[in-house]
């Protein structure tokens, strides 16, 4: 089993055995955090830091000496935003420091994106993205969206706070075959649900494959609703879009 001593990282070990009280979620922060190389631990603790500048300088440079963009956005801003969420949830921080936290994400993921995002190829199919009423997560749609657009699928953001009316609208409009749902609050998880009904209701639901994701959605919630696909991630969103159109990528 991985120890903190593993983790060459002082402010992220000091951040762990500070605020990572729970058992398990020591355990699943310090395997992961053990595994990452200091370069990526610096990015992560910039990033728990809110330092928008330096996520933007480190990632740069990262990626400059080499690194992947897939490494930079698992082991450095993910793992970062990990610790986020458990300093968030137990009230050792609040709003506006997430909120420059995710600042801070953005500013790195603005370097991964160009890089996921290029596969420069014919169009896999057309995906509809958007995070669902009420909710302003957007930091895990946009990697997917990345992700689905460097594996060859064009790909139409919503943005957030999405109506059923707007979901619909956008899959009529752009004859999209799969739409992705986000929703991060469980008080907003059943406007999924909300959504696949208006899909019924309009007679469109044949015509459109729905998957869904989002922290809190798991795949039993997923069947609940009837959406026909879930994904835990970002890569799990790009398998499961080909699975839905029944493509594979040409790159
Ligand atoms: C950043 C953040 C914020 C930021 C959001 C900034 C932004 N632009 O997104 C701000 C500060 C605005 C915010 C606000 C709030 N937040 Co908030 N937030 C978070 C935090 C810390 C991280 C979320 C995140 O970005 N994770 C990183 C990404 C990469 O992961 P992800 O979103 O899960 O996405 C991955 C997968 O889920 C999947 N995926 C995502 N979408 C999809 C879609 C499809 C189709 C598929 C296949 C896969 C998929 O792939 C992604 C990439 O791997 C979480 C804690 C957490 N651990 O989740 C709380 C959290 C979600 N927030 C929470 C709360 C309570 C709030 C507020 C209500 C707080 C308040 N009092 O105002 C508000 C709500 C605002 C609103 N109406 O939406 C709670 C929700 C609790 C609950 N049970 O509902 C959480 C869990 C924190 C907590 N434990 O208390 N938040």
């Amino acid at each position: 089993m991985a120890e903190i001593a593993d983790i060459s990282n002082e402010f992220i070990r000091q951040e762990i055995d500070e605020f990572i009280e729970r058992a398990d979620e020591r355990e699943r922060i310090i395997s992961l955090f053990s595994r990452s190389s200091p370069g990526m631990q610096a990015i992560a603790a910039a990033l728990i830091d809110g330092d928008n500048e330096l996520v933007d300088e480190l990632t740069q440079a990262a990626l400059a000496a080499g690194a992947e963009a897939l490494e930079v956005m698992d082991y450095g801003l993910i793992a970062g935003m990990a610790i986020v969420g458990v300093k968030f949830r137990q009230n050792f921080i609040f709003v506006p420091e997430v909120l420059a936290c995710a600042r801070a994400m953005k500013a790195g993921m603005k370097h991964i994106d160009p890089i996921l995002s290029a596969s420069g190829i014919e169009p896999l199919g057309k995906v509809v993205m958007g995070t669902v009423k009420g909710d302003l997560h957007d930091i895990g749609k946009n990697l997917c969206i990345m992700m689905l657009r460097g594996a060859g699928f064009e790909v139409i953001d919503l943005g957030v706070d999405t109506s059923s009316d707007a979901f619909i609208d956008a899959v009529e409009r752009h004859q999209a075959h799969l739409m992705g749902m986000s929703a991060l609050l469980t008080t907003t998880m059943p406007n999924m649900g909300k959504t696949i009904d208006a899909f019924i209701d309009a007679d469109l639901r044949d015509g459109v494959k729905i998957m869904v994701g989002g922290a809190p959605v798991t795949q039993e919630f997923a069947d609940d609703m009837g959406a026909d696909g879930y994904g835990k991630d970002a890569l799990a969103c790009v398998a499961l879009a080909k699975k839905l159109l029944g493509v594979e990528s040409r790159t």
